[in-house]
């Protein structure tokens, strides 16, 4: 909690560090009502900065400083100066010792940041500033060095002990306490230390890099959950072989271990050679994790993993830079997954992703650059923006220099900068010198936030049989900035002939033609491209594989769509064009709900999606994706001022008129994969995924028919799947169908059944609290009194708050304003124990702007009032600071 007004912290400030540290040495004395940490730290003055003696300014926050020693020396009371934050030093050479201990308690640290305890085991998240929860230390990322660590605990219930690096010694005590050393060779920064302490099992195997060592991986979890751990085994074997292969990156330990634990503010955290999970993220095995469960698991230990280059050996100069190591990061897991995979369908899942949360977050008052300029609380920048737009920005740069000039790129940015910690401006210069290429407009993505415009039209000239593309570029306003210059924009296109066919592709000056599918590099507010014999007037396909992350417009007509949904040789626009068919149809009947009319539904749509289900040869996944209508999210995103009640209402219209006209067509898929599962045992691979994914979207359609046979066969699928994606889903239909008896008595039967296994009862809450059926805020009330669940568990607050306010959009934004009342009153409940958390759901709060008057005035109300409650943390009080402002 602050004592004083946070602070604004801006980029342009940034100086490099007054002093340096080679080597830190740490012992931790783990108790139940406390614990103890030693540190001594080998210390100089850095060289860059210059000649004389600053004062040593460490930082230290929630810590009691017991003893400390500078040089050897003993130091008094008026030999250094300490406040809430920070411990200052008065060094009188050049290299010198500091030693302190320092008395913490992480058995009552809910807030999950430093040193806390996990249920009966002790662990660490330091990522961004946690380690000055620890120990007095010079927390940021450009202070690197070699750790080594001792834990020293109660034997018998922390008979692991881990931490960074390769394990150099243990021992028992004669006080029934025992002893581990680690040591880290590598250098690194702060954040990825890493300890552990509990009673743990572990399933083991064994990796042969490229050059032939032997790393041994282990996989630490409590002893109930050692069953689940081979599907995140699997994962990282496989991640480690594709960054060999990939990338050249071999692993660089005799060791490397994940631990999952329960309670853990996000995904997981790439501690140098000891990754710390959320359980959630590694723990998969048929019966109890859904298809979606698995993939996430894989792609989160390949993330992780593939932090050991872009994060660890190649780290960032300041926080600012965090999208060097995370949007290189996540487009890393994105193609590893993509290869593992369908291609197709992750991009389409992950565009979705991005247009939907991404946009609505550049639209927002929290809007900011893929590196910002300024923070208040650097936890609230581990946003959509840095992660997932920053993976776009460097898929671009792929797309741009193509995949051997980009990996020529990465190579140069590996070797040049191994063991550095460095900006976004390096990575750009690597990627520049290795292809004589010049970026310097390019870094706009960089600095630029907001979402870009892009307003293509066409004109066809039959006499000179030349066809134009005019492509005009705009960014809107935000917060930090109103005016844009243009950015680099890839336009992936092709241009199809009245058979659907990509003709040859010739641009005026051209000597010949080169290729169907080319990408066109926008770089001007407006600029025309003219491509030449052009026999007729094609169609074309615009921005295929979603070559770079903008809202796009060209005046399609519906028909137009269905034949690019048919023909279009990219995959992704196929699908994209169904998007925006289905787009322009439910926008339609919104407008019509807006005016009181009866909604008629354009049956194109449906003949279109009649098409799709009916062609056996597609991709089964495919065919899924393009049966899923834009989510009411989406909707909304898309929207000038949203009106839930009528986006609602279209689209629950719109499915079902689909379900009643398709439902014979649904009811064969369904049974014929259904049959087909009954037969196959679970396998976690794309094709049963694709098959499971069609079956569950094709269930959910059928229920809408209120029919007595598909009720039944939702039955026998929750009763008798063998694994959680069809059991789950079965469920989820019952919940969301006005069966009243059989959903209260299978949401029964599954809390009896799996009421011991946590990760499943988060989903039976999501389930409950995700459904539109009338009385959700009381439901969810209610919930949040049942003896699963826990407000001190993060996962248990977004499957039940998160999952409610984020997507249960009809109920969250209930007229009376009830839902909000109820959102505000948990993030101040929040705040006082877990700011990250708190801070976190108030997102949905942020976009009031999106919403008629009154909600706007509800929602602003709950914002301010959450102001005003007292104690805000900064993480809190930033969040609520902007969306106000
Ligand atoms: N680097 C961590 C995120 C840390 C978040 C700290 N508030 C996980 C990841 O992106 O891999
Ligand atoms: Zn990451």
């Amino acid at each position: 909690m602050r004592t004083e007004q946070p602070k604004m912290i801006y980029l342009k400030d940034y100086q490099a560090p007054e002093y340096l540290i080679d080597e830190t040495h740490l012992t931790f004395e783990l108790f139940e009502d406390h614990s103890l940490v030693h540190a001594q730290l080998l210390m100089r003055r850095n060289p860059a900065r210059g000649a004389g003696l600053p004062p040593l300014v460490l930082d230290g926050q929630q810590l009691e400083l017991l003893s400390v020693k500078l040089a050897d020396q003993d130091l008094g009371a008026t030999d250094y100066q300490l406040s809430d934050s920070h411990l200052t030093l008065h060094p009188a050479s050049e290299r010198f010792t500091v030693d302190t201990s320092v008395r913490i308690h992480p058995e009552t640290n809910t807030a999950l940041e430093g040193l806390y305890k996990s249920g009966g085991m002790f662990c660490t998240q330091c990522e961004a500033e946690g380690f000055r929860k620890i120990t007095y230390y010079l927390d940021r990322p450009d202070v690197m060095s070699v750790f080594t660590t001792t834990v020293i605990a109660e034997q018998h219930r922390y008979p692991v002990l881990l931490s960074n690096g390769n394990p150099v010694g243990n021992g028992p005590q004669d006080d029934g306490r025992h002893w581990a050393t680690w040591e880290d060779p590598f250098m690194k920064p702060a954040y990825l230390f890493a300890l552990v302490a509990g009673d743990l099992w572990c399933v083991e195997d064994s990796f042969s890099t490229l050059s032939g060592r032997d790393v041994a991986l282990r996989i630490y979890v409590e002893p109930e959950n050692i069953d689940k751990c081979q599907h995140a085994m699997n994962s990282l074997k496989k991640s480690m072989r594709w960054d060999e292969e990939v990338y050249g990156r071999e692993y660089d330990l005799d060791i490397f271990m994940i631990v999952a634990v329960n309670d853990f503010n996000m995904g997981a955290m790439e501690n140098k050679g000891l990754n710390i999970f959320n359980s959630s993220c590694v723990l998969a095995r048929a019966e109890t994790a859904t298809d979606a469960a698995h993939q996430r698991v894989e792609a989160v230990v390949a993330h992780e993993y593939f932090h050991n280059w872009s994060g660890n050996r190649v780290t960032c100069r300041d926080w600012f830079q965090l999208s060097l190591k995370e949007g290189f990061t996540v487009f890393r897991d994105a193609e590893f997954s993509a290869d593992m995979n369908s291609r197709t369908v992750k991009r389409i899942e992950d565009v979705a992703y991005l247009r939907t949360h991404q946009f609505a977050e550049d639209a927002g008052p929290m809007a900011h650059a893929v590196r910002p300029d300024s923070f208040i609380e650097i936890s609230n920048f581990y946003t959509l923006t840095v992660y997932e737009k920053g993976s776009e920005v460097v898929r671009m740069l792929r797309t741009l220099l193509g995949e051997a000039g980009f990996r020529k790129g990465s190579d140069l940015y590996f070797e040049r900068h191994d063991g550095q910690a460095v900006t976004c401006d390096d990575f750009i210069k690597a990627m520049e010198d290795a292809n004589g290429a010049d970026l310097t407009q390019f870094k706009r993505w960089y600095s630029q936030a907001g979402t870009p415009r892009l307003e293509v039209s066409e004109h066809y000239d039959a006499a000179a049989q030349t066809y134009s593309l005019t492509l005009r570029q705009s960014c809107p306003a935000t917060p930090d900035k109103v005016e844009k210059l243009p950015f680099v924009i890839p336009v992936e296109l092709g241009l199809l002939d009245a058979q659907g066919t990509d003709i040859a592709l010739r641009l005026a000056g051209e000597a010949a033609a080169g290729g169907t599918s080319r990408v066109l590099s926008v770089t001007e507010a407006e600029q025309t491209f003219t491509f030449v014999d052009v026999a007729l007037q094609p169609l074309p396909s615009l921005l295929r594989g979603f070559s770079a992350p903008v809202k796009l417009s060209f005046p399609y007509s519906r028909d137009q769509l269905m034949f690019l949904m048919q023909h279009d040789s990219d995959g992704f626009n196929r699908w994209e064009a169904g998007q925006q068919l289905a787009v322009q149809v439910l926008q339609e009947l919104i407008v019509q709900h807006r005016q009181g009319q009866a909604l008629v539904l354009d049956q194109r749509l449906v003949t279109a999606l009649g098409t799709v289900l009916a062609d056996e040869r597609l991709d089964q996944a495919m065919v899924a994706e393009m049966l899923s209508l834009p989510s009411e999210a989406y909707l909304t995103e898309i929207s000038e001022v949203a009106d839930i009640d009528a986006i609602h209402a279209a689209r629950e219209f719109t499915r079902q008129q689909l379900a009643d006209s398709l439902f014979d067509a649904l009811w064969a898929r369904y049974q014929a994969n259904r049959e087909l599962s009954k037969r196959t045992p679970y396998i976690a691979a794309a094709e049963h995924f694709a098959r499971r994914s069609l079956q569950n979207i094709a269930l959910s359609y059928l229920m809408l028919s209120g029919k007595p046979q598909v009720l039944a066969a939702a039955l026998e699928q929750f009763d008798a799947s063998d694994n959680m994606t069809e059991r789950l889903t079965a469920l989820a239909v019952l919940v969301n169908s006005p069966f009243a008896e059989e959903k209260a008595k299978a949401l029964g039967v599954f809390a009896e059944n799996f009421k011991d296994n946590p990760l499943v009862m988060d989903q039976w809450f999501s389930v409950q609290a995700g459904s539109s059926q009338p009385g959700a805020l009381e439901r969810v009330k209610a919930l949040m009194s049942h003896p699963a669940f826990n407000l001190k568990n993060p996962n248990k607050v977004r499957a039940l708050v998160g999952a409610f306010a984020g997507q249960n959009l009809i109920n969250f934004h209930a007229a009376d304003g009830s839902g909000y009342r109820f959102l505000a009153d948990l993030v101040i409940q929040l705040n006082g124990f877990n700011p990250q958390i708190a801070s976190r759901q108030l997102a949905p709060l942020t976009r009031w702007r999106k919403y008629d008057s009154a909600r706007q005035a509800l929602m602003k109300a709950e914002l301010e009032r959450i102001r005003a409650c007292g104690e805000l943390s900064s993480d809190v009080f930033e969040v609520v600071s902007k969306s106000l402002a």
